[in-house]
């Protein structure tokens, strides 16, 4: 049995570690579904990641302490003394860079991206502080850099390695190639570092993108506009006379409560789905039990792909949607994937849902108005088809004629 490495894949903290991993050539399992993992719920309550679990039980947390830990793990004395440093006052300045990028220039960092990419409500005055706290690290890192080569030594440590990740996710959308001009010593490090063996797994041939995010104006936009529509009827509500609101009545819980249940055993068809080959068994067995006077099924597609960069957080506002419609979810099931690569890649997906209207399973979700719902048929061939290529994810999606891979997705169940 080997150890194991509890990632969020392409995540810069699980690039980092898993990249490490690899480029040490150490015999750890990478695991990318920690949602699954019921190993991983017992050892690990917090649930954060990244997270190590040794062969012999020794767990481990906090990204500084697993890539001191893994770099231990080689037996090669001299990575050792490279990466981590050989002399007291080596160790410290490598440590010192490494707190500092996964803490500080992390926090800026993450911060900016998912304000920008709308993983995070916008809110311009964060974003600011956000873009002026990179602003000051990357004038500390020119300073060091004008006169060296690298962070701490005269070689590639940790500190270099750990701080390449950081950068790379904010070079990612946050900062165009405006910021790299203004930092030319930073710039010609993170070019450096980005050729180093130890960074390739995850980001060979990577790219900067050229101009940084705007701030989503628009949907703002769009979304005070509803806000100032729903506002008149709620204060009119709030100012109402106690006297005058209607007498308690006894609400049904969901609404799609009232349709009384459903002779489709959803529960066992989750169970299915998740266990079984999906194309061989499970969707057979769907269309055997599928009643469409009870259940419609929904072809959904996010509405700003053009905002969206990164795969991986794609795949987190899939997440983060499925979350938000836990109060739905055993009126539903279905899949979102998102298709595409980093800076081209959209999100679509097929869910099914207890009635006829869309609407009463997916506003329990603020966000689900970011989305196109369109009803599928599963009498016409091609309506059927996407529900089982929607819930299979094994063969290119076709959007606007072009076939794009699937690079990930989410089940809701
Ligand atoms: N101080 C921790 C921070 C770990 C952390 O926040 N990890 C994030 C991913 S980068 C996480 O686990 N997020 C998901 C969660 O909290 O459930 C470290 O350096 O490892």
């Amino acid at each position: 049995m080997s150890s194991t490495l509890y990632i969020i894949e392409k995540s810069p903290r699980g690039q980092l570690v898993s990249d490490l991993v690899k480029y040490l050539n150490l015999d750890v399992k990478i695991v990318t579904d920690r949602e699954s993992d019921s190993t991983f719920k017992k050892n690990f309550p917090l649930g954060k990641i990244p997270a190590f679990l040794g062969k012999n039980g020794f767990k481990l947390t906090e990204t500084i302490a697993v890539i001191y830990y893994l770099v231990t793990l080689t037996n090669d004395e001299k990575i050792q003394n490279q990466l981590a440093g050989s002399t007291a006052e080596e160790k410290a300045s490598i440590l010192k860079w490494v707190s500092f990028a996964n803490s500080d220039a992390a926090r800026a960092a993450a911060s900016a991206v998912f304000l920008l990419v709308g993983l995070k409500p916008f809110n311009k005055k964060e974003l600011d502080t956000s873009l002026e706290a990179l602003e000051q690290y990357a004038q500390a890192f020119e300073q060091r850099l004008s006169e060296y080569t690298y962070l701490a030594t005269e070689n590639v440590t940790l500190a270099d390695i750990v701080s390449y990740y950081i950068w790379a996710f904010s070079f990612s959308s946050a900062l165009g190639a405006d910021f790299r001009k203004k930092h030319p010593q930073l710039t010609r490090w993170f070019n450096t570092i980005g050729a180093h063996p130890s960074v390739q797994f995850s980001h060979k041939g990577f790219k900067p993108v050229e101009k940084a995010l705007e701030p989503p104006q628009g949907k703002k936009k769009e979304q005070k506009k509803e806000q100032k529509k729903e506002q008149p009827k709620q204060e009119a509500a709030q100012k109402a006379p106690a006297a005058q609101q209607p007498a308690q009545e006894k609400k049904p819980k969901h609404p799609l409560e009232v349709l009384g249940k459903s002779s489709f055993p959803l529960e066992d068809w989750k169970r299915k789905y998740m266990n079984e080959d999906t194309r061989p068994s499970s969707l057979p067995w769907f269309w055997e039990n599928y009643n469409p006077e009870e259940w419609s099924l929904w072809k959904v597609e996010y509405k700003y792909n053009d905002e969206l960069t990164l795969t991986f957080m794609s795949n987190n506002l899939i997440g983060g949607f499925f979350t938000r419609l836990f109060a739905s979810v055993k009126y539903m099931f279905g899949c979102l994937v998102v298709y595409g690569e980093n800076n081209n890649n959209g999100i679509i997906g097929a869910i099914m849902v207890r009635g006829q209207d869309y609407a009463k399973a997916f506003d329990v979700a603020p966000d689900w108005e970011s989305y196109n719902f369109t009803k599928l048929d599963a009498t016409k061939p091609e309506d059927k088809a996407f529900v089982e290529d929607m819930w299979a994810w094994d063969k290119p999606v076709i959007v606007n004629g072009e076939p794009r891979e699937i690079s990930d997705g989410k089940v809701l169940k």
